[in-house]
């Protein structure tokens, strides 16, 4: 396939300031009619063809300032048109048809139960029309919808609505003016017999929006915790960066078939249904967090994203990373910061760490893709986030506020680079922010490692990093390490010192620049414990030398929430990694009394926040430990170590945990607030460990039986079916809550997920038979990630089984995905990404796997992108 690379961009040399759309809209034979004004960019030549992406396209007739032109090449990818006007303006028609019923890629024109829909992002305009799909060339859009009457009562697209009106045959329409100019992947339209749940918000500015959540008939009372989301996200917005929204109207969609979470088009959102609708029965707790999150997010991509876009799409993170960043610091504000930090970057180091480590690593702005769909990652996406809060940190927020306020004046309704991004922060600052911009442009974790000594009142820390190399990147440039840190005294105090040389210390941060330096503290009062990279100010790995007990001492003492949990998550890492060695030799595991004494001391620490604690509590999954070990690795081990200090911990708490499970029961009414959703995180983590004790088939199905809400409902579930596979209780539970939720497909999401991550190796069987189950189906994404996608990225002992045999059936399940929607093939096929960690013989079958998809005649170019560079 063809190769995009950042260094051949070049201005379109026609532009398309305004955009005249109309839809006949049809399942079978759906009419578009492009009407756009084209100009030519001044001193281009006229005899520059004007060439226009396509994708998939059946064209009907070419009209140039109304008369048919037949100087034209058009295949369904391309139509080049030559002999153009010498006027600088001209309206080009384009007439095309579509079978939004056929397309199962779910990118263009598509239908969803029923719902016109569409999704354009990032090439998905090209579908619809023959277009200029690049994210700099903005236009204004005007939009025409016609349709049945009774198929479709609804017409939405972006912008605000200007007509609407009855037409023949029991056909209607409606008209939308969208007066910002945007790049095409932000339109959108849909079509269809919705229920709407209104709302309105005032802005700081005093305009009044008109807020409309539509969603399946009945389903309306399920959109109230986004349309509040919704609404403290726009107040948030105005507070704290000062953005207010910018048309009448806002609505969002919620469809069933959707390949992500969520899309930002200007004034009409629409959302995978997951991440809209919400009840205690139908919702978990991490689903009402991710519906907060994911309203925010595509909320604030209408000052990041939309009213400031991309350059091209090596520019994502510009958007991608801000609004994450965004979206981040309004959960924090929403939530418990220090809770939210810790959920944070357990996340990136869960997703963005492998990635960055293993063979599809790239920089937060690549250089070079095939498949731009292909570079929705986590590094964009969370490391990209990362690299803005590193830059808040190193700029202070007042600073950084002043340059994003910079970037909304100077840039507001342009297409941007990462360039223009750092320069606002230059100008505000007086900085030199270019060894900083290396993070944009290097992939690879640093490694950062530590020595501190102390002696006579001077501490010393002896400081290296290192990047690792990476695919095609094989020397690496020195970066700016933001380092927060802290000293601290015996008695828990913070330390202070009289001055600092060998490297520039300022508000609490190290700033790491070189490849190693010496500091020195002076006028430090005693030998300190040390607690680095407080709040994870960096996404690098630290290699600290630092005692058991001053961990120890840190997991009690640090004032920092996130290097609490870091020291702790650290002891129970190298417990973790020392049972598998022994596992692997052989010999019986064992663990420190301290660890048990310490887990069964942060769970009953009243002055601590619940969610916290349960965070603190819960142990490495076994792809954390995975990863930590780093090669060679045998799944199996993984799972049998962990599960030996899950059993060490309950045993050793065994009185205290249950006492404290039965203490949080919570009987009032139920609330999704962030306290009494971290009262049951902590109770369902208390209760995975009681279900290790002779009695633990009773708590959990009593847990079950007795649940009032979707969290616990899934916890009791889940600990049966995870803990006491096959047993009688865990069948019976699984048999209940498939009756009682048969007809709600988001629920059973979880029951198909939670049976696709049994740890063993039943596991493949289960998945086997479950693609069989009535209610799976290849054509919805939701549903193939429940269960696929929980298979390959959250069952490690039964993907990796160390046979293969999960491999091919997964590389078959993927080549029938592929025909239909590339891109979920694509993002499934991630899952294979750290096989060369894997110990030898798995490394082998896994391999095989990969080579017999490249092999696949028809392979799309998406899933050819993700092997190939998987087996480079
Ligand atoms: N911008 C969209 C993602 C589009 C993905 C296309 N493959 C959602 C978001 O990040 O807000
Ligand atoms: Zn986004």
């Amino acid at each position: 396939g063809q190769v995009f690379r950042l260094e051949d961009y070049r201005p379109s040399d026609y532009l398309i300031p305004r955009t005249h759309l109309t839809f006949r809209l049809d399942p079978i034979r759906t009419i578009v009619i492009a009407d756009l004004t084209i100009e030519r960019r001044a001193g281009v030549d006229p005899s520059a063809p004007l060439i226009l992406d396509g994708d998939d396209l059946n064209l009907k007739r070419i009209e140039l300032d109304g008369i048919e032109h037949t100087a034209h090449e058009a295949t369904p990818e391309r139509l080049v048109l030559k002999d153009l006007p010498e006027t600088a303006q001209f309206q080009l028609t384009i007439e095309t048809e579509l079978e939004p019923d056929r397309n199962k890629a779910l990118m263009g024109l598509y239908r969803s139960n029923g719902v016109y829909c569409t999704q354009c992002e990032p090439e998905g305009f090209r579908r619809i029309s023959y277009f200029l799909d690049r994210p700099d060339i903005l236009s204004v859009y005007h939009v025409r919808i016609e349709a049945p009457r009774a198929e479709a009562p609804l017409l939405l697209s972006n912008g605000n609505p200007v007509d609407s009106g009855e037409l023949d045959n029991s056909r209607h329409f409606a008209e939308w003016h969208d007066p910002h100019p945007k790049p095409s992947y932000l339109f959108a339209l849909v079509a269809g017999d919705l229920g709407c749940l209104r709302d309105s918000f005032t802005t700081m500015g005093g305009r009044k929006v008109d807020l409309g959540i539509y969603v399946e008939h009945g389903k309306e009372r399920l959109a109230a915790y986004a349309m509040d989301a919704l609404k403290r996200s726009m107040r948030w917005d105005e507070e704290v960066f000062g953005r207010e929204y910018d048309l009448d109207v806002f609505n969002i969609v919620a469809v069933s078939d959707f390949n992500m979470g969520a899309m930002e088009n200007k004034g009409l959102n629409i959302f995978n249904d997951k991440y809209v609708l919400a009840d205690e029965a139908t919702a978990t707790d991490t689903d009402f967090a991710n519906i907060e999150a994911i309203i925010a997010h595509e909320y604030f991509h209408n000052w990041t994203g939309n009213r400031i876009t991309c350059r091209d799409w090596f520019q994502l993170c510009l958007k991608e990373g801000l609004t994450v960043f965004r979206d981040h610091e309004f959960s924090a504000d929403q939530r418990s910061r220090g809770v939210k930090r810790i959920a944070e970057v357990r996340a990136l180091k869960a997703l963005q760490f492998p990635e960055d480590q293993g063979p599809l690593a790239h920089p937060v702005r690549p250089r070079r893709y095939r498949e731009i769909n292909n570079f929705y990652t986590a590094t964009v996406y969370e490391k990209g986030s990362e690299v803005v809060r590193m830059l808040a940190t190193i700029l202070g927020r007042e600073t950084f506020r002043a340059g994003m306020d910079l970037y909304f004046e100077r840039h507001d309704g342009e297409a941007c680079t990462i360039e223009d991004f750092l320069k606002v922060f230059e100008d505000v600052s007086g900085r030199d922010l270019s060894q900083f911009g290396l993070w944009y442009n290097q992939s690879g974790t640093p490694n950062l490692t530590i020595k501190p000594s102390y002696e006579a009142g001077t501490l010393t820390l002896e400081i290296e990093q290192s990047v690792p190399p990476t695919p095609s990147e094989s020397r690496k440039r020195l970066m700016h390490i933001p380092l927060a840190f802290g000293l601290i005294g015996s008695d828990g105090r913070e330390l202070q010192w009289s001055s600092a040389e060998g490297g520039t210390v300022d508000g609490g941060v190290i700033h790491v620049r070189k490849r190693s330096q010496k500091l020195r503290f002076h006028g430090v009062a005693e030998r300190p414990v040390l607690s680095l990279n407080r709040g994870f100010s960096a996404p690098v790995t630290l290699a600290v030398e630092q005692r058991p007990e001053d961990l120890i001492f840190l997991a009690r003492h640090d004032s920092d929430p996130f290097g609490r949990w870091q020291a702790f998550n650290t002891l129970l890492t190298e417990a973790l990694i020392a049972a598998y060695r022994c596992v692997l030799g052989g010999k019986a595991t064992v663990f420190e009394d301290s660890i048990a004494r310490l887990a069964g001391s942060i769970a009953a620490d009243d002055d601590l926040e619940p969610a916290y604690r349960a965070l603190a509590i819960t142990l490495p999954s076994e792809a954390d430990i995975a990863r930590d070990i780093g090669k060679d690795i045998d799944p199996d081990a993984v799972l049998v170590a962990r599960k030996a200090l899950v059993g060490f911990i309950a045993g050793a708490n065994r009185d205290s945990f249950h006492a404290l499970y039965q203490h949080l029961h919570d009987t009032g009414p139920f609330s999704p607030d962030a306290a009494a959703a971290g009262r049951r995180a902590l109770r369902n983590v208390l209760l995975g460990y009681l279900a290790r004790s002779n009695d633990g088939t009773d708590i959990a199905t009593s847990h079950f039986t007795h649940a009032t809400n979707m969290t616990d409902l899934i916890a009791g579930m889940g600990t049966l079916a995870h803990e006491h596979p096959g047993s009688p209780q865990a069948r019976a539970a699984l048999a209940d809550f498939e009756r009682r939720h048969a007809d709600m497909p988001l629920a059973m999401d979880k029951w198909f997920q939670i049976q696709a991550t049994v740890p063993g190796e039943h596991a493949l069987e289960t998945v086997r038979t479950l693609m069989r189950h009535p209610s799976f189906s290849i054509d919805n994404p939701n549903r193939v990630r429940s269960l696929m996608g929980s298979f390959s990225a959250g069952n490690q002992s039964g993907f990796h089984r160390a046979d293969g045999a999960a491999y091919l059936f997964f590389a078959e399940a993927l080549m029938d995905i592929d025909k239909r929607n590339p891109q979920l093939s694509a993002r499934l096929a991630t899952a294979f990404r750290s096989w060369r960690s894997l110990e030898p013989i798995r490394q082998e079958k896994a391999r095989q796997a990969l080579v017999s998809m490249v092999k696949m005649p028809g392979i799309s170019v998406d899933l050819g992108d993700i092997a190939e560079r998987s087996l480079a």
